[in-house]
């Protein structure tokens, strides 16, 4: 059984992640993207899909058009864990920058 990060461990990991924010109510982070069509950000939800098939661990997310908005948390511990940390990661490692909001 995964278990939420300890609060040390989490401020230092939470302050390397770019654009994330707390979620209101709930031990989750959230990012917003923007990109310049529906085709760009369904090949970004692609390369993340992927992502998360290979480790198990699944973002909830909402799209129209050009938007994308990911929030990740860990059902399972209910609350933010490593996993989180970790995908957050790779999403900010394939994140065009600019296009964030
Ligand atoms: N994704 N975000 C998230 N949280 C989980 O706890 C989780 C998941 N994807 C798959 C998964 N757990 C499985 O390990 C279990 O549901 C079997």
């Amino acid at each position: 059984m995964i278990t939420r990060l300890a609060s040390e461990a989490r401020a230092t990991q939470l302050a390397q992640l770019h654009g994330w924010q707390a979620v209101a109510g709930r031990d989750a982070i959230q990012r917003h993207f923007v990109f310049a069509d529906f085709n760009e950000a369904f090949g970004f939800m692609t390369r993340v899909a992927i992502k998360a098939q290979e480790m198990d661990h699944h973002p909830q997310w909402f799209n129209v058009y050009n938007r994308v908005e990911i929030t990740l948390s860990t059902h399972e511990a209910d609350g933010l864990t490593g996993r989180d940390i970790e995908l957050a990661r790779f999403i900010d490692s394939i994140a065009p920058a600019l296009l964030s909001v």
